[in-house]
């Protein structure tokens, strides 16, 4: 369904507060909305150097580039004088970061005011079903903010899931000449390939070392992939050089290879022909829940470990028939102790069958309620509709 209001226009801004997450959904947000639903977008963003390292077509040197459909705008500061005509229908603030004073101004200026969206942080955690969609109210400005937050049930926003995207990923992972040519690209060969593939994608403090040493004494050949920048130190003790992409080293059972960091499109072929991924972060553990195969999430990291409590309320929804996987997901975030990691992944390696055979069903459980889009720009055709008819 598109919005059926006249002159769709809409704004994200995106603060890249650290890492690639905040722009990696930025981008996967904005593009559908554009391609998928005809809405104009203009992208604030305030760090293109980042966006590059997902997104190869960038400039990080342009003020304005339009990008797949997308107006991307670089974000230099909070300055900046805005005309309330240049206003569009809807503005997105990304993880609460704060519009420039002037565009709240503008926004408010405004007739009709645009919806004004918050979107929020993933979680499994109920509270978000108390909190999705609420109104904050500016009155400073007379406007009101609303919170958006994704989520696993009808209670809450959705996740990012794009028109033709399982179509693509059953046809990748049912062309064996597709997935020897994607991974050739990176020198992995079908006979270096020999064995389970593996990508790995986790904040420093994952315990590589310890999972390296296992995969090293298995009896299962392993052949771990990793974009690089990821796990530096572990993974150049591994090699005994610098990871830079194409390095690789086999010891034991294991060999271990640097892929260059991905642009994201291809990031998914990565998930897609991998046996096992390990994700982190919000956006490549949602693309790995499409991926249909296994995986270990590490959870971005929160003061007071606030980030174990949102660990346990996924696990208690998408491991409960996997106790091995919730033992395993606990140990590699610290949230509970792995001191016999060889123990730990076995029993997990034994029950990853299994989870592989329940991926189709939790996909499908999780799109029941349609896909974020979609239920945002319904979200936001309600609003507006209250707004013209004063509900
Ligand atoms: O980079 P991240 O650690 O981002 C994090 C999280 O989003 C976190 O919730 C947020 O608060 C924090 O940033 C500030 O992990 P994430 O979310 O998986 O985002 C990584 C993005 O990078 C994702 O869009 C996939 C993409 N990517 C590539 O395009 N190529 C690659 O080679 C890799 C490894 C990732």
């Amino acid at each position: 369904m598109s919005l059926s209001f006249s002159a769709p226009s809409l704004a994200i801004f995106c603060k890249v507060i650290d890492n690639y997450g905040d722009i990696g959904i930025c981008w996967r947000l904005a593009r559908q909305l554009c391609l998928e639903h005809g809405v104009a977008v203009t992208l604030w963003v305030d760090d293109l150097v980042s966006f590059r390292r997902i997104c190869p077509e960038v400039d990080p040197a342009a003020a304005q580039q339009v990008i797949l459909g997308v107006t991307v705008r670089h974000w230099q500061d909070q300055d900046g004088q805005f005309d309330p005509r240049d206003m569009p229908d809807v503005v997105i603030e990304f993880f609460g970061c704060e519009l420039p004073p002037d565009y709240q101004q503008a926004m408010a200026a405004r007739t009709p005011r645009p919806v004004w969206l918050n979107y929020e942080g993933l979680t499994a955690e109920d509270w978000v079903e108390g909190c999705h969609r609420l109104p904050s109210m500016q009155p400073r400005l007379r406007l009101t903010k609303y919170f958006y937050f994704p989520g696993f049930n009808a209670r809450t926003g959705g996740l990012l899931h794009e028109a033709g995207l399982e179509a693509r990923r059953h046809a990748f992972q049912h062309d064996p000449a597709a997935v020897t040519a994607f991974l050739g690209r990176f020198g992995v060969t079908t006979t270096a390939a020999a064995g389970r593939k593996v990508s790995l994608f986790c904040y420093p403090d994952a315990p590589v070392t310890a999972l390296f040493e296992t995969w090293r004494r298995s009896t299962t050949p392993t052949v771990c992939l990793v974009p690089e920048g990821v796990a530096p130190e572990q993974v150049a003790a591994f090699l005994g050089a610098a990871p830079v992409a194409g390095a690789s080293a086999n010891h034991g059972r294991l060999t271990v290879r640097v892929l260059p960091f991905l642009p994201q499109a291809d990031y998914d072929l990565l998930l897609w022909a991998c046996d096992v991924n390990f994700v982190r972060g919000e956006d490549s553990w949602v693309r790995a829940q499409w991926a249909g195969r296994p995986f270990v999430w590490h959870i971005y990291p929160q003061d007071e470990n606030l980030h174990h409590k949102k660990l346990r309320a996924f696990l208690a929804l998408y491991a409960r028939q996997a106790p091995a996987l919730t033992a395993y997901m606990l140990g590699w975030n610290g949230a509970q102790t792995m001191d016999d990691h060889d123990a730990a992944w076995n029993a997990l390696d034994s029950a990853l069958p299994a989870i592989a055979a329940q991926a189709d069903a939790w996909r499908e459980s999780v799109l029941a309620q349609g896909d974020l889009v979609t239920q945002l720009l319904d979200f936001v055709r309600d609003l507006r509709f209250a707004q013209e008819n004063r509900v």
